[in-house]
């Protein structure tokens, strides 16, 4: 596994000009886990139908900490303890999904429509906490913890690049034009 990650690195060093590639390096101030960097003006985009990504909880951690989608994705949350979870979804104060799962291997589709930041609790465990970050764009990623990003396969244009801290609802922007 390290070996491919090592080869896939020095693909990407050994191709500096690579087409649709745009990659920085975002300032975190301490750590990027809850930063989600992505691309503004790339028109905004649904997700397919189909598309559907896992949210899990297992030994009381919501897995990821910070999911970004795309708007129109089917999040499955899933409980993997085996004990009851209960989770709480937050739009600012407002709540948009409360729901209880009492089962390991419970999952319960849900459809994140409405961009924004979301902020995720476990009723049943008051240390529990993530986010879901809902995009309009389909350029996004979560740096690496020496804050490093990578986004790939953009479209040429121009773009603004987001650094978004979800937690301190910080953000800091810059242009970037890709070939
Ligand atoms: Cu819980």
């Amino acid at each position: 596994m390290r070996a491919t990650i090592v080869a896939l690195i020095l693909a990407l060093v050994a191709l500096p000009a690579a087409a649709g590639l745009v990659r920085g390096q975002a300032d975190c101030g301490g750590s990027c886990a809850e930063t989600v960097v992505y691309l503004e003006g790339a028109g905004s985009k649904t997700a397919e139908e189909d598309a559907s990504v896992v949210f899990d909880q297992k030994d009381k951690v919501f897995i990821p900490h910070l999911l970004p989608v795309l708007q129109g994705t089917t999040v499955q949350i899933t409980n993997g303890d085996p004990f009851l979870h209960n989770v709480h979804v937050y739009r600012g104060k407002e709540t948009v999904l409360n729901i209880a799962l009492p089962f390991q291997g419970q999952v319960i589709p849900y459809t994140f429509s409405e961009p924004g930041i979301y902020a995720v609790s476990c009723d049943a465990h008051p240390e529990m906490s993530a986010f879901i970050a809902v995009l309009e764009s389909p350029y996004f990623t979560i740096p690496g913890e020496d804050g490093t990003y990578e986004l790939t396969e953009v479209p040429p244009g121009e773009y603004t690049v987001v650094v978004h801290d979800v937690k301190k609802g910080a953000m800091a922007r810059s242009q970037v034009v890709v070939d």
